[in-house]
């Protein structure tokens, strides 16, 4: 019997700074709800779901940081969602502001990461991912529109890719893992989750279309968000979910074009809207089988060593002789 996940790409039209987490959150749920009625085992919410993407702006002082962070999972704003998932028996995949209080050698360190967690149908949070590509700049730089302060605001992510067996019913179960936006633009992501075996990625992102050090790139921010997870799902043999908080959000214009990939490269579900839309496909897990199997069979047609001897070199080309 073939393993197939119906999968809702759940994306987020733009969040006011103002808006509140349970404001949020009834989105979220009206999405969860379309979801089941289509049929949907997993939903996919973007990166940062939970409020307007905060590192457009400059702040200095922490209480005007910390704001954003949810310092519980679930919190009372968050429960709801998991109720959702339980009552709905719907899993679902959230990137969310993480503050993390540690108590170390020297004294309690609190901690901020940009993460992703995926619940399944028991609302039991079975996976946890924390950014590991942060994009952007860590000063002030007064000269952008808009600024992307993620290397002020977060920690690099301190738990690698890992791929995660989970169980979404009855001849539902796979290797999932995450990323989260900037992730999805470095091949080394999907490898490393490839060489787990992985079948399925869950992705959220929000990406202005304007890039700032970059404004020749802007016209080509689908294609270039297209093309990274559509090779990045053939070259692994697995399906991709990426999923957008788009449009025009604070004055900044997000990309939507959330999609979902098939282990063939080709796009299978999309949104077209850069509102709140739900995109879904059926995702027949064992299709990966075909690709990692034959093209994309790492056993027997990877070079590891080969890529080990470039890289010792640190891949520069040794200057020409004479
Ligand atoms: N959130 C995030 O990681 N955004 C980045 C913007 C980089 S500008 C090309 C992204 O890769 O989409």
């Amino acid at each position: 019997m073939p393993r197939v996940i119906t999968v809702g790409a759940a994306q987020l039209g733009p969040i006011a700074r103002a808006d509140t987490r349970a404001q949020v959150v009834g989105r979220m749920l009206a999405l969860m709800h379309e979801a089941k009625a289509n049929g949907c085992d997993l939903v996919v919410f973007p990166e940062l779901a939970l409020t307007t993407f905060f590192p457009r702006w400059y702040f200095e002082r922490p209480q005007d940081i910390d704001v954003f962070f949810e310092r519980d999972m679930p919190g009372p704003d968050t429960q709801p969602l998991f109720d959702a998932a339980r009552t709905l028996g719907l899993g679902f995949c959230l990137g969310y502001a993480e503050l993390v209080e540690e108590d170390g050698q020297e004294g309690r360190k609190t901690r901020h990461f940009n993460s992703a967690i995926t619940v399944d149908k028991s609302g039991a949070i079975v996976a946890r991912y924390r950014k590991i590509h942060l994009p952007g700049h860590a000063e002030h730089e007064p000269w952008r529109r808009f600024q992307h302060l993620e290397k002020r605001y977060f920690e690099r992510g301190n738990l690698g890719f890992p791929a995660f067996r989970a169980n979404f019913g009855e001849g539902k179960a796979g290797i999932f893992g995450m990323a989260i936006c900037n992730d999805r633009r470095w091949p080394e992501t999907y490898r490393v989750l490839g060489l787990q075996g992985v079948e399925m990625i869950l992705i959220g992102y929000n990406t202005p279309v304007h890039n700032p050090p970059a404004p020749e790139h802007d016209a080509l921010s689908h294609f270039h968000n297209q093309l990274v997870m559509q090779s990045g799902a053939y070259q692994n043999g697995t399906w991709v979910v990426g999923v957008a908080k788009a449009g025009k959000e604070e004055g900044v214009e997000q990309i939507g074009n959330s999609i979902i990939v098939a282990p063939s490269g080709e796009i299978v579900g999309a949104c077209t809207t850069t509102g709140d839309e739900l995109a879904v496909a059926r995702c027949d897990l064992d299709l990966t089988a075909s690709y990692k199997n034959t093209t994309f069979n790492f056993a027997h047609h990877r070079e590891p060593e080969q890529y080990r001897m470039i890289v010792e070199r640190k891949g520069a080309v040794p200057p020409a002789k004479g």
